[in-house]
């Protein structure tokens, strides 16, 4: 059984699981793609005999050969999407994140609530990446102990284009607060966001220190640097109790030469996560296939969206944030 999935978006994160679900995903067939720009759209319809283009993204959604979305377009319109998706009961993967506010996140949290039935899952990828799985594997095996602090280094070679003061937390830290709630399992209460001096070669406040306060007093520190020049690099080490767990940056070989030893890093986070792209897509179809919801899920979407909130707010006043959080539904349990 194949199921026929649209894609919205054949930009960069479009195009990429496009390429994986044609080369490595059983039981997908892409029937549709749409995007703004024609010239992208064919150049995933060319390698999809499958697919049909469309212009309008909406229209996409109620075609009737389209049994499930991926939603890779600009953050901003992922809401409207997501929302169609649900109005005509499909499942619908929605790239990270959500939306840019907690208040458009819950217009999502309410239809599903109302529908009673979990459809969207939002593309926090790190949660499929094998180094994040071991790290909470152990952590949860209890051999380290309690969880008492996370560091975290979120390192991009150059900024993407479209990058903001405010898209520094909105769209690259938000990694960070879906990894340490899904790591930790507990819920961002405070946040602080310091300035260090800024890059001369950023257009944008570039670095920022953020300082995750969790429930029952874990704490994460985070370096954002979206120009660090040298190559993409995601770090993290969980202190524990007993021991500690540090991820390793995946690298096949070492190089000894010219008296020095190395690996390489990568230009983005494709390749750093291209395991973890892959495994979320495969568990996406298998989870379609069984009639179940698999990775972060729309209140995830929410949840890190008001992390995000609360945290331009500390970056605008220099003080500490509380994180405000309505209940979560028991359809989140
Ligand atoms: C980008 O949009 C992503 O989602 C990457 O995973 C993240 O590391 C990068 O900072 C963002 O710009």
């Amino acid at each position: 059984m194949t199921i026929g999935i649209g894609l919205v978006g054949a930009g960069t994160m479009g195009s990429d699981h496009a390429a994986i679900l044609s080369t490595a995903v059983a039981g997908a067939e892409l029937v549709a793609v749409s995007d703004p720009d024609p010239a992208r759209v064919n150049a995933i319809v060319g390698g999809s005999p499958g697919a049909r283009p469309f212009a309008e993204a909406l229209a996409l959604v109620e075609d009737p050969r389209v049994e499930a979305v991926i939603v890779a377009s600009p953050d901003e319109t992922h809401v409207a999407l997501v929302l169609a998706c649900l109005r005509r009961g499909i499942p619908v993967l929605c790239e990270k994140p959500l939306a840019p506010t907690p208040e458009e996140c819950l217009r999502v949290v309410d239809e599903e609530v109302a529908l009673r039935r979990r459809l969207v899952t939002v593309g926090y990828m790190r949660r499929f990446d094998p180094g994040y799985r071991e790290m909470k594997r152990r952590l949860d095996s209890g051999e380290l102990g309690e969880a008492l602090v996370l560091h975290c280094i979120h390192r991009n070679a150059v900024a993407p284009s479209y990058s903001t003061t405010p898209m520094l937390i909105a769209n690259s830290a938000v990694h960070e607060f879906d990894i340490a709630r899904y790591l930790l399992g507990r819920e961002v209460r405070r946040i602080t966001v310091v300035r260090p001096r800024r890059s001369g070669l950023a257009t944008f406040q570039d670095p920022q220190l953020l300082l995750l306060e969790m429930d029952g007093g874990v704490v994460v520190d985070a370096e954002i640097f979206l120009n660090a020049q040298y190559g993409y690099d995601v770090r993290a080490e969980l202190v524990c109790e007993k021991g500690t767990v540090t991820l390793t940056a995946p690298h096949d070989v070492t190089v000894k030469s010219s008296g020095r030893q190395g690996f390489g890093f990568p230009g983005d986070w494709r390749p750093r996560f291209a395991s973890a792209y892959r495994a979320e897509l495969e568990a996406w179809m298998q989870a379609l296939a069984a009639g179940q919801p698999v990775g972060a899920s729309a209140w995830d979407g929410y949840a890190a969206a008001a992390v995000a909130a609360a945290g331009l707010g500390s970056l605008a006043s220099g003080e500490p944030a509380e994180v405000p959080m309505v209940p979560r539904p028991p359809l989140y349990a």
